[in-house]
């Protein structure tokens, strides 16, 4: 397991001293984010990012995401063009010796919460999703006033990509993965690139979009599409945990068992209702997620692959990118590297 961090490039407020600081942490996940959708990423630019990160004494372990763009999830004819220009991304990759690409297939939103600062009862503030909520958010105005959500569409472009995915159900979403990975699968294999699809989060359709990476069946099903050791998942537990009926460690043993673990976020939920939950602080005793389950089963795959704290509370009256302050990601990739040296040493 390799301890690692998410880093927002330079406009993040972190800055990658602190990183440094973090006891075992070496390892940077990151991106360029201000590449628009859909076009390559420059070899240089990318270069650019890993000599910054390698400069504070780092290195770029993980790429998290290059975004896919809507036409290739909607199966549009434009998806060639766009997925020769994705293959040309994970080639850049490759020519870095970046190794791993973490990556989603959501259509329209990423992650989506319902409230970014709900308190809890020690005074800290974390990220809430209620069903219930989501009902009354009005899609009319846009994106732009999503919690969390980036303000990327305007109300009549988001009404015409909701239009546009009314005839593509789960089954036809399947079908445009599949014709994606056909084709990126064998890229990433050639440039030495692991392909890391994370779980959709939450785990279940919203705003009536179909979601397919859910489950257990569905990462089996995912790693199948086209098997190659290059076609593997992000393990996300905070994302699959929000479903009580995901079984994380017989999940992970699995997969693990395929090799096909390539990237692991590890976090903890507290699963409040019939799709309802509100992230927590990383231990075990915090949510509904058994961490040291989840570690013992990665270690028991022997999963080498990096591991980064998810989303972190707010703490401390820490501000910031919702779910992305210092001290609580801080917090949680110590008690994770706790666990691991804990686990580790026992089975010595
Ligand atoms: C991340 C996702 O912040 C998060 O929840 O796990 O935004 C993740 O980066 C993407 O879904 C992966 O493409
Ligand atoms: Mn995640």
């Amino acid at each position: 397991m390799i301890p690692a961090f998410r880093w927002f490039g330079p406009a993040d407020p972190i800055p990658l001293g602190h990183i440094r600081q973090i006891p075992g942490v070496r390892s940077v996940v990151s991106a360029l984010y201000d590449v628009p959708i859909g076009e390559a990423w420059g070899r240089d630019r990318l270069a650019t990012l890993k000599a910054q990160i390698e400069d504070a004494g780092l290195c770029l372990a993980v790429v998290e995401s290059i975004p896919v763009h809507e036409d290739i999830k909607l199966g549009r004819p434009t998806r060639d063009r766009l997925i020769d220009r994705y293959c040309a991304s994970v080639r850049a990759m490759g020519d870095l010796r970046i190794p791993v690409l973490c990556y989603n297939f959501m259509p329209v939103f990423d992650w989506m919460r319902t409230d970014l600062a709900r308190r809890l009862p020690d005074g800290s503030t974390a990220l809430a999703y209620d069903d219930r909520a989501l009902d009354a958010i009005d899609l009319s105005r846009g994106t732009g006033e999503l919690p969390g959500w980036a303000a990327t569409y305007t109300g009549s472009e988001l009404q015409a990509l909701l239009a546009a995915y009314r005839t593509v159900d789960a089954g036809r979403l399947w079908d445009h993965l599949g014709y994606f990975l056909e084709r990126v699968v064998p890229a990433a294999a050639q440039a030495g690139v692991r392909l890391a699809l994370h779980p959709d989060d939450p785990p279940w359709s919203i705003f009536g979009l179909p979601r397919i990476i859910t489950d257990a069946a569905a990462l089996e099903r995912l790693v199948k599409l086209v098997d190659d050791p290059a076609n593997g998942v992000t393990f996300c537990t905070g994302s699959l945990g929000a479903l009580p009926e995901n079984d994380l460690p017989a999940m992970i043993r699995r997969l693990g068992r395929m090799g096909r673990i390539h990237f692991a976020h590890c976090r903890n939920v507290r699963v409040t209702g019939e799709r309802q939950f509100h992230e927590t602080a990383h231990p075990s005793a915090y949510g509904s997620v058994d961490l040291f389950e989840v570690l013992r089963a990665l270690k028991d795959v022997a999963f080498t692959g990096p591991m980064r704290p998810d989303h972190g509370r707010m703490i401390w009256g820490e501000t910031g990118r919702p779910g992305y302050g210092l001290y609580d990601r801080a917090l949680g990739i110590t008690y994770l590297q706790g666990l691991w040296e804990a686990i580790a040493r026992s089975d010595a």
